[in-house]
This record gives structure tokens, C-alpha cells and sequence, in this order.
């Protein structure tokens, strides 16, 4: 194992102290209730008989929904009771770049016992979720990834929320955790789990209101598994992807049109349940032979007799339009890599192993030091990213702490709703357009986790 290339001391130095120890150095605010979050180990029925070795903010559940107020100052401790380092992010939050929870980008790993306080005011409401980025392939293979919500300034009525975090877990028979990941796979599309869970189940059940208008959300947390959603036995809309309000229309999920949700993406759907006391609404995914129930909502109680034309509206978020009319285009390629030497390996793990690449050159590790950013920015500037897929494998593409959308592809028609993470099929090239609107080193990977950790990273600087 080399040795880690950047110093505590330096660091701390080089970042302005953002992080504090546990002795805690961060003022306390009376405005912000601190929440707190510790990550541990975890043991759970997945399948017949408790799996061991998990990793959870519970030592017997799965991590919590984590729920903020949109502009409101929010605040969480996060303390590792794991011997391993780690450090969390925020997927999909435009937060200040020092509480992105980048491992070398923007603070040093959270050592076992320490605490990390990370502090910040969501400006958009909607579906987000959370999951370390350092030993990532381990910790969120195990199951620390959990669903997190901004909820609106001003309340919206709708008459249930059901929220649903789809993952797989690779495990055997008796429910022991196998290989998490492969070469073979981390080469190739990906190695998926074995078995599929919504909420740590392998079919989540909710009671709703008959007749009632449901706010669906669901985040797809899979290290690998991109899905085809389908919603049978009720009519509905999707009216939010990856946080954001739509633009654009999305085709309500059916086997004709089903929802895809690669890594790290998530969606909201307004559920008009049918006006039958007992009926089943089941959200289904793709799979070999035939499509699997991950979950099921069932009608109970007096009709409500609500229409799905009179749902609430989500209001857009405050993401500021790009200026199309003359802007900057930079081109990032994503294929193999030209050198297949092993990562260094520092405190957030290493697979050993580069197969992947970002403009031809394989991300050296978490713990990488001097590694260039791949294009820097000025504040404010508007621009276009062209993302050219030259592999024959589908990359969800995240970028950390800014929102952007996409505006054209070479095979398909894209529509042009705002997000973090945009899926890149094979041999596939888009368009994305955005304002550079947050300074800070920011995050630019394939949320594939075995891709991001065979070298399929880098980061974008923005300046000013
Ligand atoms: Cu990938």
C-alpha cells in the first residue's frame, strides 16, 4: 500500500479548517436543530436469516430518510463507528463545496470515532439521497445508501408520501454477502447484485388512502443496477426527476414506456389510487424472464374521491437558465484507459484496477494528490459539456454540486428537465448546458461505482 500523499496537518491547513474533530469546534446555531447520523455496522433480514457485515446508520435498520426544509439552515453530525474511513455526500444538493463530502476535494476522511459536521441551507426541494464517498464500493454495497428529502417551503397536499430506495444486495443463499464487486464486471457493464430491495425488502408493502393522491419517490442507490420502472393498477403522473420539477413531460412508467433510473437517479410520481378499497398499485422493474414487483401500495379507508387533475404543482427550483447564445463548449470523452496500472490506494479504498477513463486519462484514486482539474470554469459562465460515450457500456454520468440539462443527443431524443446525473448510453453523445454557478472543486464521475473506482473520475474547478 503506498502512503497516503497528503497530510491531515496540510490539509486542514490547504482547506481553511471546514471540518471539525469530535470535540466539536463548530459554533453552535440556535437556527439549525443539529441531526446526527452515525455509520456503523449492520445486521438485517434481507432474505430468511439476518445478514451480517451491513453497513447502516442503524445497527438493525436501514439508513433513515433524512428530511430538510427547503431555506432553512440545516446541520447533521456524521460520526464513523466503522474501522474503515469515510465521508458523505449530498447527491444532487448545490451545497457550499467545503460539505460536498469529497475525500482530498473537499475535506480529509472521517476517521473511526471522529465526527464530521456538515452544515448547509438546501435551496431546492425535492428528492435527493446520501452515500459516503470514500470506501465507497464497500460501505455502499453493504447498504449505506439512504433517500433524503427537501421538503417545500410552503407544504403541498397531497394525501400520502411513499418513498422507496432501490437497491440490490449481492448475497447467496444464506444471505452472506458475496464477491461485492468483479474485474470482470468493473470492466464491463457492471457486477449486479443478486437480490432486489426496496427499502431492504424484497417487496416493500404501504397502506395509502382509497382514492387518495400519492407522492411516490424513488431513488435508485444501486451501485450498478439501472432500471425500467413500471406502475401498474393506477393512473398518475411523473412530476419531478432527480429533485427537479419537470419541464418537460416524462411518460407515465408502463411496460410500452417504462421509467429508466440509472445509479444515483430519482423520480416523483403523483399515485391516483384506484377508489377500491383493497386495490394493488405495484411498481415493477425489469428483469431476466419477467418484470419484478419491488413494492406495493394497497387502497385502505373511505374513498377520498381526489382527482389527479387537481394535484398539487410543484413549483421549480431556483436554478438559474444558461445564456445559449454564444456559450463555452468543452468536450469530455469517457471510454477505457490507455493505462491499466492500479490506482493508488489511500484511505477510501482502492479496487486495484484501471480500466476507465476521463479524457483518456484514469483517475489515480481518492487519495490521489496533484491531479489536475479537468477544465476550470469562471463563476457564472454559461456553458455547454459534450459527454462522448467511446465505450460500449452505459455510464451515469453525476456531476457534484451544480444542476444541469441535457440538450441534445446523437441517438435519441433527450428531454431537457434539469438534473445531476445523466445517464450516457453506449457510444452515445449529449449536450448538457448550465451556469458554473458554485466555486469549489467539484465531483465529475460514472455513479457505476466499480466504473467511478476503476478510474472513471476527475473533477471540474470553477473559479471567482
Ligand atoms: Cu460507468
Amino acid at each position: 500500500m503506498s502512503q497516503m500523499t497528503i497530510s491531515r496537518r496540510g490539509f486542514m491547513g490547504a482547506m481553511g479548517a471546514g471540518a471539525i474533530g469530535a470535540a466539536g469546534l463548530w459554533p453552535r446555531q440556535a437556527s439549525a436543530q443539529v441531526q446526527s447520523l452515525t455509520i456503523q455496522p449492520a445486521s438485517y433480514v434481507v432474505l430468511d436469516q439476518p445478514t451480517q457485515a451491513m453497513v447502516s446508520a442503524y445497527a438493525d435498520a436501514p439508513p433513515p430518510v433524512i428530511r430538510m426544509a427547503q431555506g432553512q439552515p440545516f446541520a447533521i453530525d456524521v460520526t464513523n463507528a466503522t474501522p474503515d474511513y469515510t465521508a458523505m455526500h449530498w447527491h444532487g444538493l448545490r451545497v457550499p463545496n467545503a460539505m460536498d463530502g469529497v475525500p482530498y476535494l473537499t475535506q480529509f476522511p472521517i476517521a473511526q470515532d471522529e465526527t464530521f459536521r456538515y452544515a448547509f441551507t438546501p435551496t431546492d426541494a425535492g428528492t435527493y439521497w446520501y452515500h459516503p464517498h470514500c470506501m465507497t464500493m464497500d460501505q455502499m454495497a453493504r447498504g449505506m445508501t439512504g433517500v433524503l428529502i427537501v421538503d417545500e417551503a410552503d407544504p403541498l397536499d397531497f394525501d400520502a408520501e411513499v418513498v422507496l430506495n432501490l437497491r440490490d444486495f449481492r448475497l447467496n443463499s444464506a444471505g452472506e454477502f458475496i464477491d461485492l464487486w468483479t474485474p470482470r464486471g468493473a470492466a464491463r457493464s457492471g457486477t449486479f447484485g443478486t437480490v432486489m430491495t426496496a427499502n431492504w425488502s424484497q417487496l416493500d408493502r404501504h397502506d395509502v388512502p382509497t382514492g387518495g393522491l400519492v407522492r411516490l419517490r424513488l431513488a435508485a442507490t444501486d451501485t450498478t443496477r439501472i432500471y425500467k420502472l413500471i406502475l401498474e393498477g393506477a393512473a398518475g403522473e411523473v412530476i419531478a426527476m432527480d429533485g427537479h420539477p419537470l419541464r418537460e413531460g416524462v411518460p407515465f412508467p408502463s411496460v410500452e414506456t417504462p421509467l429508466v433510473l440509472s445509479p444515483g437517479q430519482r423520480a416523483e410520481i403523483v399515485v391516483k389510487m384506484p377508489a377500491v378499497e383493497g386495490a394493488l398499485v405495484t411498481v415493477l422493474t425489469d428483469a431476466p424472464g419477467a418484470p419484478r414487483a419491488l413494492a406495493q401500495l394497497r387502497s385502505v379507508g373511505a374513498p377520498l374521491g381526489r382527482v389527479l387533475a387537481a394535484a398539487p404543482q410543484l413549483l421549480p427550483n431556483p436554478v438559474t437558465e444558461p445564456d445559449l447564445t454564444a456559450p463555452r463548449v468543452e468536450e469530455f470523452v469517457f471510454g477505457w484507459t490507455p493505462e491499466g496500472g492500479p490506482p493508488v490506494d489511500g484511505l477510501c479504498g482502492s479496487l486495484g484496477y484501471s480500466f476507465w477513463s476521463i479524457n483518456r486519462t484514469p483517475w489515480q484514486g481518492d487519495a490521489a494528490e496533484n491531479t489536475p482539474a479537468l477544465a476550470t470554469f469562471q463563476k457564472g459562465e454559461s456553458v455547454v459539456l459534450r459527454l462522448r460515450n467511446e465505450s460500449p457500456n452505459d455510464h451515469p454520468i453525476h456531476l457534484h454540486g451544480m444542476t444541469f440539462r441535457p440538450i441534445s443527443s446523437n441517438k435519441r431524443y433527450l428531454p431537457s428537465n434539469w438534473t445531476d446525473t445523466a445517464l450516457l448510453l453506449r457510444d452515445e453523445t449529449i449536450e448538457i448546458a448550465m451556469v458554473m454557478d458554485n466555486p469549489g472543486d467539484w465531483a465529475f464521475h460514472c455513479h457505476v461505482i466499480e466504473h467511478q473506482k476503476t478510474g472513471l473520475a476527475g473533477f471540474i474547478r470553477v473559479v471567482g
